[in-house]
């Protein structure tokens, strides 16, 4: 069957990617209780400004945060092959399943923008995304990207980061696990993360350090103010 224009491309994205980037993935669980419980008191909300509060704009939140707090996985590879480009704005890339294949608008400054901003842009570009309305610009410039399965089901996959950025954050389905608390186990929802990365820019202990601050920013999320 001949393949769509999007499908040819993120073919030869994802092979060129793939044979050029030396990747990893680091695998860790949040423990989102705390951040669903508030999400759901946004429901209400939400109804009210039409905009659906799903997990997405958390995750765009915290992983700005945690890549202006870990700068390193805010870098690309020159293809001089002799430096690294550092970056010092936020724009993240989110992978959306459609029709046509598979297509990553980028939401721009996600560090300058609230919950509520973020969800409502991250609505109308998947939307846009599926009805095949999205601009080229609308897909360059990114600096990091997320891809959820989230709502499909999984408890891990290996994301391709989508060069030349560094990094890519997996994210799979949420769900109730016991969690020792030291002197019983305690049902608490956790969200499954795995997180891909170009092992040129970023060493093993760069990421160890973003992932564990990145999960204890979605654990905690009253530290996205600090
Ligand atoms: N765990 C459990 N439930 C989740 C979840 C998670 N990690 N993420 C979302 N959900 C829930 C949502 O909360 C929502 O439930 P409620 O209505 O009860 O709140 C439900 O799943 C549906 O969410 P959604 O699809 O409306 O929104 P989303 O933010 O999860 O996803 C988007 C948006 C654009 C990321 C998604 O539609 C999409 O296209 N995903 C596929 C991306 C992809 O293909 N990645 C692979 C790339 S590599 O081939």
């Amino acid at each position: 069957m001949p393949l769509s224009k999007v499908a040819r491309l993120t073919a030869s994205n994802m092979a060129r990617n793939w044979l050029n980037a030396p990747m990893v993935t680091q695998f860790d669980d949040a423990d989102i209780t705390e951040l669903e419980a508030f999400r759901k008191e946004l429901k209400a909300e939400g109804e009210k400004r039409d905009i659906k509060m799903t997990p997405i704009p958390f995750l765009l939140k915290a992983c700005a945060k945690a890549l202006a707090e870990n700068p390193v996985i805010n870098r690309s590879w020159h293809s001089s092959g002799g430096k690294v480009i550092q970056k010092h704005y936020y724009h993240i890339g989110m992978a959306v399943d459609t029709p046509r294949g598979l297509v990553v608008p980028v939401i721009r400054d996600v560090d300058k923008k609230g919950l509520w901003e973020l969800a409502e842009e991250a609505g109308v570009m998947a939307a846009k995304a599926r009805d095949g309305k999205l601009s080229a610009a609308d897909m360059q410039g990114g600096c990091f990207s997320i891809s959820s399965l989230g709502a499909i089901g999984g408890r891990g996959f290996t994301p391709i980061v989508n060069s030349p950025e560094a990094g890519i954050l997996g994210i799979s389905k949420a769900s109730i696990q016991p969690v020792w608390n030291g002197a019983e186990f305690e049902p608490r929802q956790m969200l499954p993360l795995g997180f891909t990365y170009d092992h040129r820019v970023v060493n093993g202990a760069d990421a160890g350090r973003f992932m564990t601050y990145l999960v204890a920013l979605l654990g905690d999320i009253r530290r996205l103010l600090l």
